[in-house]
């Protein structure tokens, strides 16, 4: 799609306040595709300003109301499917069926599930004398990242428009593009002007004046946990609530008894997809130490089956990361491994065999990983297992939980019951059981430092109520 040099304000673009750019790069080539305006605080300002005054009207809106226009924004969505996964394809470096398949048909799923929550959602109960209404909580600050760029940006917008609440948006530098379609969409399905506020910029300039703005009475944050507990401090200097979907670094706990080559093939899969650029990947495996061997062997095995290449190529199942700074940061981590100790069973750090062009790493196994080191500790984000050995289920449980993150996980045992006692007792927001397939309406969120709060179906939803009580 062609860029906008121009914010979304009250349902029009408008001419940017500053007069900076941000240019958006390829990361399969590293060569620029376009730009769009860097916003400054007067931006914010006046999307802030617009949001405000949609606020009364959007909130009044009958939820029926509003679940009919979240239909037509799910229609406009899907209307775009193509062009929606062609772009994140351009400016993520997602291979072209996973950006059709997740980047595009996930944020049209769930804005479907938001337009039937909007419908039926409880937004006034009877609690013995009282009456209770949740009410929308006013106007909310969107900050979102690179790695699902529409996904971040409609786990957010879908539940604050379906609440009556309005919203700024700043999404993530690195992918505009499909935010500013994603204002495209607004129009074209005839939201209210105001409703929805796009506003490009950087982090500390645009982000940071959307996370402190006076006049926002929500904000949902979604990147690092270090911007993410700046945000989260500030929030509470003001005595403000906060949404925060942070990091992870989560466990694929392959308990005594279950078919591991099912366990190690699903764990790689869900690890190398969209490049280990995912915050629930399960980056982490973990094996009983009598099979470890074996585990690393069906590992690489499997990781061969994820051609690393152009995105837009047939048979490509692992792109580039999203930009150098990414690929710095990765390749550092690989280094560290390393000379902590670990062992590259495949991949490493270099460049990919024929890439010489684009943001590539090598997909990688890093064996002999213990609990304490830098690779099992923090979020490397990028096609990149670990795998770690355990004694007992006493012990699979303490390395598992053993990291400052529990955003989600997974765990296979002989028998679901014992895969469920297992999940149930680990200190994470979302854990896959013997496989459990993908439910867009179950909550997601973190534990410890992986966050605050919940996304995704009428938990979600939640996070935008406030609660009055009347006594009768
Ligand atoms: O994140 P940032 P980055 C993790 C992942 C990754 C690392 C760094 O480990 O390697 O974070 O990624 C905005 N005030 N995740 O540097 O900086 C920024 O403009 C307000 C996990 O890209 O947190 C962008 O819109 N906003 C993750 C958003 O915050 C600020 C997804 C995220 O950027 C700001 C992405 C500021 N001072 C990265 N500084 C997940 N949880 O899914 C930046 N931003």
């Amino acid at each position: 799609m062609q860029a906008h040099d121009a914010m979304f304000i009250d349902g029009t673009w408008r001419s940017p306040l500053g007069t900076s750019a941000i240019e958006i790069r390829d990361p399969a080539h590293e060569g620029v595709i376009g730009e769009v305006p860097a916003g400054v605080a007067a931006d914010v300002d006046a999307a802030v300003a617009a949001a405000r005054a949609a606020l009364p009207g959007w909130a009044a809106t009958p939820p029926a109301r509003r679940a009919e226009h979240l239909i037509a924004l799910r229609d406009a969505l899907a209307a775009r499917r193509e062009e929606i996964a062609d772009t994140v394809t351009s400016e993520l470096g997602a291979p072209l069926p996973f950006a059709r398949a997740v980047h595009a048909d996930l944020p049209i799923t769930v804005t479907g599930t938001y337009a039937e929550l909007a419908a039926t959602h409880p937004f006034e109960e009877r609690v013995g004398n009282s009456r209770v209404f949740h009410d929308p909580i006013g106007v909310v600050g969107a900050i979102t990242p690179w790695n699902y760029p529409l996904h971040q940006v409609v786990a957010k917008a879908a539940p604050a428009l379906a609440a009556g609440c309005t919203m700024v948006l700043k999404p993530a530098e690195d992918t505009p593009l499909v935010a500013q379609l994603f204002a495209e969409a607004v129009a074209t399905a005839g939201l209210p002007p105001g409703v929805f506020n796009l506003v490009t910029g950087l982090g500390p300039v645009a982000g940071e004046a959307l996370a402190g703005h006076r006049d926002v009475d929500l904000v949902s944050f979604t990147g690092s946990t270090a911007v993410g507990a700046r945000i989260g401090a500030a929030a509470g200097g003001a005595v403000k609530p906060v949404a925060l979907e942070l990091g992870g670094k989560s466990a694929n706990v392959v308990l005594p008894g279950a078919d591991l080559a099912r366990a190690v093939k699903a764990g790689v899969a869900n690890v190398m997809a969209n490049s280990g650029q995912t915050c629930s990947a399960w980056t982490r495996l973990l094996v009983p130490e009598s099979r470890y061997e074996e585990a690393v062997e069906l590992a690489v095995a499997a990781v061969a089956r994820h051609p690393v290449g152009d995105p837009r190529a047939d048979g490509t199942r692992v792109g580039p990361l999203v930009s150098a700074a990414q690929r710095e940061r990765v390749t550092g981590y690989l280094e560290k491994g390393l000379t902590e100790g670990a062992r590259a069973a495949c991949g490493g750090p270099g460049v990919p065999a024929g890439l010489t062009r684009g943001y590539y790493v090598r997909p990688t196994v890093l064996a002999d990983v213990t609990p304490e080191m830098t690779v099992a500790q923090e979020e490397i984000f990028g096609p990149v297992l670990t795998v770690l050995g355990f004694r007992d289920t006493e012990d699979a449980l303490r390395v598992a939980d053993g990291t400052d993150y529990g955003l989600a996980g997974a765990v296979w045992a002989a028998d679901e019951a014992e895969a469920v006692a297992f999940a149930r007792r680990l200190r994470t927001g979302q854990v896959d059981v013997n496989g459990g397939r993908f439910n867009p309406l179950a909550p997601f969120g973190g534990h410890k430092r992986s966050g605050v709060g919940r996304e995704l179906g009428r938990h979600g939803l939640a996070e935008y109520l406030h609660t009055q009580s009347l006594q009768l």
